[in-house]
């Protein structure tokens, strides 16, 4: 067991480009959360799962996560990770695919490929990171700004409801669906777990605090702790929330495990299956 004290140094040491250091992010952001998160995962996945992993971004701050990793990433364009990832893995299906995409990335210029991939059902673990706007370009409206928030492109605040992604890919076809916050650290890392070990289309939100832009104009909390007290605060367990009248949950954030279907044959695995019939096998 490693010392609590010791535990940062040995996760950096082991899985990150220390040479690089001190990353982007601005003082306070979530992301370092995401980053170790996901680092824990694999700590206990084990060191195998690790080296058959190759990780995709897109564009935004969110997608400088995997870049601090010592493995192979690609960066890939705005709203097209899932796309690249999709010809990596139905080229190398023996490898874990993980794509981190910011919630502008996913779901507003790359939501065609993420209904998509949940469609196909193929077998990419997804990590959405949701700040509830465009932190990269400066706080402007995304899908996942709340009705009636105040950004930089809406400051009389948006007129349109948000999506919500767990609702979403459920209906496109996903077969395995979380969503936690950064405050949740040890049930995002146990459902990340699941997630890479799961045959199919994977997606799990994380709600991360961007002090910078959602603190300053969303939720008027600058103060990041603020932000992670305001997480604890307005989220509700999916449990607890099956229990509650509708209009008790308007504002509140669902967390927990939405969806864990096995019905469902995974992409490249058909694939394999047509290129045997193919060759006439
Ligand atoms: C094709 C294209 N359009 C627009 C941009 C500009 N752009 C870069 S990042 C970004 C939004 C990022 O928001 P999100 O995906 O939520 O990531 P975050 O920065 O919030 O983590 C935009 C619009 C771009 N790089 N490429
Ligand atoms: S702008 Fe927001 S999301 Fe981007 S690095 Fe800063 S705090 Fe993080
Ligand atoms: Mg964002």
């Amino acid at each position: 067991m490693i010392p609590e004290s010791e535990f940062e140094n040995i996760l950096a040491k082991k899985y990150m480009r220390t040479e690089i250091m001190p990353h982007a992010f601005c003082p306070g952001c979530g992301l370092g959360i995401i980053e170790r998160i996901i680092l824990m995962a694999f700590e206990e996945l084990g060191w195998d799962e690790w080296e058959k992993t190759v990780f995709v971004s897109g564009i935004g701050c969110s997608g400088w996560v995997p870049l601090y990793f010592r493995r192979d990433a690609a960066h890939t364009l705005h709203g097209r990770a899932l796309a690249f990832a999709t010809a990596l893995k139905a080229s190398r299906p023996e490898l874990n695919v993980i794509v981190i995409m910011g919630d502008g990335d996913s779901m507003g210029i790359g939501g065609n490929h993420l209904i998509h991939a949940a469609r196909r059902n193929i077998g990419i673990t997804a990590i959405i990171a949701t700040n509830m706007l465009y932190s990269l370009t400066g706080g402007q409206m995304a899908p996942t700004t709340p009705e009636g928030a105040r950004t930089q492109t809406t400051p009389y605040g948006s007129i349109e409801p948000n999506f919500d992604l767990m609702e979403l890919l459920k209906a496109a076809g996903a077969t395995y669906l979380a969503r936690w916050t950064t405050y949740h650290f040890m049930q995002a890392k146990n459902s990340l777990k699941k997630a890479i070990k799961h045959k199919g289309f994977a997606a799990i939100e994380i709600l991360f605090q961007c002090p910078t832009y959602a603190g300053r104009y969303i939720l008027n909390k600058p103060d990041p702790r603020d932000m992670l007290q305001w997480f604890k605060e307005n989220s509700v367990p999916l449990t607890v929330a099956k229990k509650k009248d509708p209009e008790e949950l308007k504002g509140k954030i669902l967390v927990g495990e939405f969806l864990h279907r096995t019905d469902r044959v995974e992409y490249t695995e058909k694939l394999k299956e047509l290129e045997k019939r193919a060759k006439g096998g």
